[in-house]
């Protein structure tokens, strides 16, 4: 079957901005084929705007019966929306997401890799009905260092993404891809978790390497993570931590 009508579903500018950009340096990989650009009603993506392509809201839940019938191919390029099990089972769907499946799947998994040490990468992946699971078609790892915080490994996560895009989307579009089972089921973190690891116990006992790596993984300005709660005034404190590898 061949990808005619292809809807991309992002919500994230870095990916979208770049996707548009190679689209439009290789105007070939399109050929006949149409492609839509598509994002949560709600996301800062339309208001902001991006080069010079249209960008719709779609509601991924609501609108499954529109999308089942006039696309061929699905793409989710980071959309925080689920895909409905039936548009899965319906229509063909690939994730490009931020991590190296099995391993940490789900939510920002460069988070948990500098905690738990599982191996960090990108991957691009045919969706099943399960998070971040389905048959892999390419992936790429990316190293991990002592000094990474979230920001800096993400970013590297992100360069990764790029390439693997790049890489593959001829063979996507074309569906002319191969594809492997995953390894292994993995394991999966969400929203959650994260959320419960930020919360510092300041009573906690620990070693130094370990409320390093709490810290680390939790530092990705400009977003605030980690806190404690000040005893005495009862308000929440901010904590990010600074890493400086030497130079020399
Ligand atoms: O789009 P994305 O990079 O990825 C997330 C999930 O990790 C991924 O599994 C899912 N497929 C995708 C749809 O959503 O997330 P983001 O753009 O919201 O955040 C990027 C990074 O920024 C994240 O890895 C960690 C950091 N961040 C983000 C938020 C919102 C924080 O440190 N704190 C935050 O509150």
């Amino acid at each position: 079957m061949v990808n005619e009508r292809i809807l991309v579903v992002t919500d994230n500018k870095e990916i979208l901005d770049f996707f548009v950009k190679l689209l439009k340096e290789k105007k070939d990989l399109l050929g006949k084929r149409t492609i839509r650009f598509a994002c949560h009603p709600n996301s800062a993506l339309l208001k902001s705007g991006t080069q010079d392509i249209e960008i719709i809201p779609v509601d991924m839940k609501k609108q499954v019966g529109e999308v089942i019938k006039n696309y061929d191919l699905v793409i989710s390029a980071h959309c925080k929306q689920i895909f409905p099990a039936e548009l899965v089972e319906k229509v063909k769907c690939i994730n490009i997401h931020p991590g190296f499946n099995p391993y940490n799947r789900g939510w920002f998994p460069q988070v948990f890799s500098i905690l738990n040490g599982l191996t960090l990468g990108a991957t691009i992946h045919e969706i099943d009905e399960a998070i971040d699971h389905g048959n892999i078609i390419a992936q790429k790892e990316v190293p991990l260092y002592a000094w990474d915080t979230s920001l800096t490994a993400y970013q590297r996560v992100q360069e990764a993404e790029k390439e693997l895009l790049k890489e593959n989307l001829h063979s996507i579009l074309s569906n002319t891809y191969t594809t492997f089972v995953p390894k292994a089921e993995g394991n999966l973190n969400l929203k959650v978790d994260f959320d419960k690891l930020c919360e510092i116990d300041m009573n906690e006992q620990t070693s130094f390497q370990e409320t390093i790596d709490k810290l680390r993984a939790l530092t990705h300005p400009p977003y605030k993570n980690a806190y404690f709660i000040d005893p005495k005034s009862g308000e929440k404190v901010w904590i990010q931590i600074n890493l400086e590898k030497d130079s020399q």
